[in-house]
């Protein structure tokens, strides 16, 4: 005999002999938002109040248990119970407690787990502190149970990479108990009668003692100096686990004040940003319509993108015809994928029975005819409209009706390509970022003509491949690349102006880049701009500013890193600013009779960024993006932009659209041409509405 009560709309209690069954119901992922924190604490105190009841077990319906304190709360007014009371209560109910985590326990819901008196997982289970990815500090126990359970070292590590953790690997850790087979409500039911039988002991967490482990608090302090500069999070989760040692109520009083001001901090709110960025971009107004099934795909090129595509296809379970004009360049196209997959096994993120499947899903062929069964071609050879033409009529007379044909051009026009085929609608743009089996940005780059049901395919696509699919319009460049080509150009301007590489290099690494712009176009090879710069050269308008000393490094030969000279000099001893480009950089000045000036790293950062920026702005003014928020995911996702920034456009709004507006004036005063504001930008200035409010309205 079994009693259910509704405690609120998301909880209810369960009453099954002796023991009382919380169920979590809150979809899409159990986040515990006001009304669960609540319910479970009116659910435990019911559950102690009814005498019936010997032992209590929360579970959760749905996919996942608790994936963590609700983020769309964060930013709001703190609405009470908080999260950390909840579980408090949880821990000192008088009534054993337990817990049966499925799916993913993160974040706060794992925090639940850790205060309850025994943990039983559902196997499958995955567990995580994800906090550090949103610029927090595990906020509701994490950093005070966690050394208790499974000791300093572990929760260092589970919070410092919020990686997620299996449920084995946490088991021997010892921060969970058990893990067992079944549905989430029978393992609950279970390890409560195991409790009640006395063979799964309880115990409250925060009385369990914790050895101080210093060697693992140095390690994490230097890893985090090292790794995590800019994280202001990371050294206080280091001093809260520090803080273990305390009282449990002491540890929490200074990880809550921690999270609370963290909660404010620009670090958070752009990795929150962030966060909400991966997400938003699969909202597009194709999303209900039905993609087309993808089994096989056709690749089209066996080089660099060609197999770094063909890699990640076969990873994500399709089959994969590479197709190549001559034998040399399809052995080296396999030759490239074997090496790909080898690596993924080495690096053991691939199994090798796994690598071996995909290596049998590959057909690699010399013959164009062999794409008549393909449910999608990938076009990946190189960038010639001309080549690109020829190669997609020669595809709408081959390739089957329905299948859907994609270019993988980085800045070409897709509606001119989709004109040398009787079925534009079948044709789009798929833009894979290289290298392309690790990159996780796809430009999904939507033609005139393009048909509702193949948009949707591509973002099917990107899904299946674990890839960020963003929509993008048709213009030089689409989103990222027609931005860099814009922005770029300021680096060049300030090295002519007086600044050096290594200082514009430096002073946007300390902004967070991983890498500047310089070292970039070094590992990048300078020859490829240089091609495109010949390529563009006939357009180049008189009153664009040119600088020349990149053509100048080319022209001695010097491609970067492939040469071991470019900007830098590569060789046994590492990278070393390389004279004679800056003897180049100083010929160039003379010429032009340019005095050096001194730039300071902010002014770098501040022309860089609003150059950036004002491209971007006008991306999506003339609807290329959809979104600003969709700009933020291609430089998150695409281009190293720092996470903790949130993206170009939310830096943007953090600086704030009139003193946009006024730098912009500034520096048109020396190059008007080159320096404009964007309407959108001036618009905003006037009416103080953000980039913000543009992602909410759409
Ligand atoms: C925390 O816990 C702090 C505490 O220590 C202290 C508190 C005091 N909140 O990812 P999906 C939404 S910090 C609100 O596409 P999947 C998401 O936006 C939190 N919403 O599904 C999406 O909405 P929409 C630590 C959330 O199956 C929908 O759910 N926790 C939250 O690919 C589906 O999400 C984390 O950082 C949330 N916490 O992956 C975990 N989570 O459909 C964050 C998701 O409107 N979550 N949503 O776009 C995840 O990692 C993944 O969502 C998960 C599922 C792996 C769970």
């Amino acid at each position: 005999m079994s009693e259910t009560r509704a405690i609120n709309d998301v909880i209810s209690l369960e009453t099954v002999g002796k023991v009382g069954l919380v169920c979590i119901d809150n979809p899409p992922v159990n986040a515990s938002s006001q009304a669960v924190r609540q319910g479970l604490l009116d659910a435990v105190a019911a559950a102690n109040d009814d005498d019936a009841i010997e032992v209590i077990a929360i579970y959760a319906a749905g996919r996942t248990f608790v994936a963590g304190a609700d983020i769309k709360e964060f930013g709001k007014p703190p609405l009470q119970p908080s999260l950390p009371d909840t579980i408090n209560a949880i821990e000192a109910s008088a009534k054993p407690v337990i817990s049966a985590p499925h799916g993913t326990a993160l974040g706060g819901g794992l925090e639940i787990c850790m205060g309850t008196h025994a943990r039983v997982g559902v196997k499958g289970l995955r567990v995580g502190l994800p906090e550090i990815n949103l610029g927090l500090l595990p906020g509701a126990g994490g950093t005070q149970r966690g050394p208790r359970l499974m000791g300093m070292e572990h929760t260092l590590d589970m919070a410092l990479s919020g990686r997620m953790v299996t449920g084995e690997e946490a088991l021997g850790w010892g921060l969970i108990d058990r893990l067992e087979d079944g549905a989430p409500r029978d393992v609950a039911l279970s390890a409560a009668e195991a409790v009640l039988d006395g063979t799964l002991p309880t115990r409250r967490t925060g009385e369990l003692p914790v050895e101080v482990d210093d060697a693992a608090l140095d390690a994490a302090r230097k890893m985090v100096e090292k790794k995590m500069p800019n994280l202001a999070s990371a050294p206080k989760c280091i001093e809260a686990v520090e803080r273990a040692t305390g009282s449990v109520e002491d540890g929490m009083k200074f990880e809550r004040e921690c999270f609370m001001s963290l909660l404010k901090h620009p670090s958070s709110e752009g990795m929150r940003h962030a966060f909400f960025a991966e997400r938003a971009v699969s909202k597009i107004p194709e999303a209900n319509a039905t993609p087309r099934e993808i089994r096989k795909i056709g690749v089209i090129g066996g080089g660099t993108m060609g197999s770094g595509i063909a890699t990640a296809a076969l990873t994500s379970g399709f089959a994969v015809r590479l197709i190549e004009v001559a034998q040399d360049g399809l052995d080296r196209g396999v030759g490239a994928i074997t090496k790909n997959l080898d690596g993924a096994v080495k690096r053991g993120k691939m199994a090798a029975d796994k690598r071996d499947a995909a290596m049998a899903r590959l057909e690699p062929s010399l013959n164009m005819e062999d794409l008549a069964d393909v449910d999608l071609v990938i076009e990946a050879v190189f960038e010639d409209m001309g080549v690109k033409k020829d190669i997609f009529g020669q595809l709408d007379k081959i390739c089957k009706a329905g299948a859907v044909l994609a270019s993988n051009t980085s800045y070409l026009d897709i509606n001119e390509i989709a004109s040398a085929t009787s079925r534009p609608e079948d044709v789009i743009g798929l833009h894979f970022f290289s290298p392309a089996n690790i990159m996780r940005l796809l430009e999904v780059v939507v033609a005139d003509k393009t048909a509702p049901e193949v948009v949707a395919t591509g973002f099917a696509l990107a899904k299946k491949m674990k890839k960020i699919g963003v929509r993008a319009g048709v213009c030089d460049g689409f989103i990222g690349n027609r931005i860099l080509a814009y922005y770029g150009k300021t680096a060049g301007y300030l090295v002519e102006d007086g600044a050096s590489p290594q200082q514009v290099d430096q002073a946007l690494e300390n902004f967070g880049f991983a890498m500047g712009p310089f070292k970039v176009g070094d590992l990048a090879g300078l020859d490829i701009g240089w091609a495109n710069r010949k390529r563009m050269a006939p357009n180049r308008p008189n009153a664009e500013r040119y600088v020349r000393i990149h053509d100048k490094i080319c022209e001695e030969g010097m491609f970067g890193r492939k040469t071991g000279q470019g900007f830098y000099i590569y060789d046994d001893n590492g990278i070393r600013p390389n004279p004679r480009t800056l003897e180049i950089i100083d010929e160039e000045r003379a010429a032009k009779g340019i005095t050096p000036k001194r730039f300071t790293d902010e002014e770098i950062v501040e022309r860089y960024m609003t150059a950036m920026i004002s491209e971007a702005a006008r991306v999506v003014e003339d609807g290329i993006a959809l979104r600003p928020i969709d700009v933020d995911a291609v430089f998150l996702f695409g281009y190293g932009f720092p996470r903790f920034r949130g993206g170009p456009l939310h830096y943007a709004d953090t600086i704030g659209a009139k003193e946009l507006v006024a730098r912009i004036e500034r520096f048109a005063e020396d190059d008007s041409y080159y320096w404009n504001v964007p309407d959108i930008l001036r618009r905003m200035a006037a009416d103080g509405t953000t980039f913000a409010d543009l992602n909410k309205e759409s």
